[in-house]
């Protein structure tokens, strides 16, 4: 194999491996609920992508041991820190929380467990508000 040709097989695959880490694995929706299931120690979808105006969030705990919560946050208010927005009450595992109505202005949102360290533990994710 030439030089020029092992090169390009090299950055076919980097390219690959950059559109795969871009995120766009998103779940996307037009519809005004959101159906998230967390478990220990994810938020399930962990990445979505919606339209701009009211929004249902209708949560359940599917874990088996621990006790969740979802937290949406305005990730930098005018302060530098994280802004929350709404939060679930805190449910044990196989329950399902009253759920949260909130209209939302196009924007990126970081959802999140606040339950001790749930959130270094991966229990986090990310809401894109679209135009
Ligand atoms: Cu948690």
């Amino acid at each position: 194999m030439s030089r020029s040709i092992l090169l390009s097989a090299v950055l076919a695959v980097l390219a690959l491996f950059a559109a795969g880490c871009g995120g766009d694995d998103a779940f996307r929706t037009d519809r005004p609920i959101l159906r998230l299931t967390l478990d220990e120690y994810r938020i399930v979808p962990q990445n979505i992508v919606v339209k701009p105006g009211r929004m249902k969030f209708d949560v359940r705990n599917a874990g088996r041991h621990a006790t969740h919560n979802l937290a949406i946050q305005i990730p930098r208010g005018p302060d530098g820190k994280p802004v929350e927005i709404g939060r679930t009450e805190t449910m044990q595992p196989g329950e399902r929380a009253e759920p949260i109505k909130l209209t939302l202005q196009p924007g990126e949102y970081r959802l999140v467990c606040t339950i001790a360290n749930h959130d270094d533990l991966g229990q986090y994710g990310t809401l894109e508000v679209q135009r």
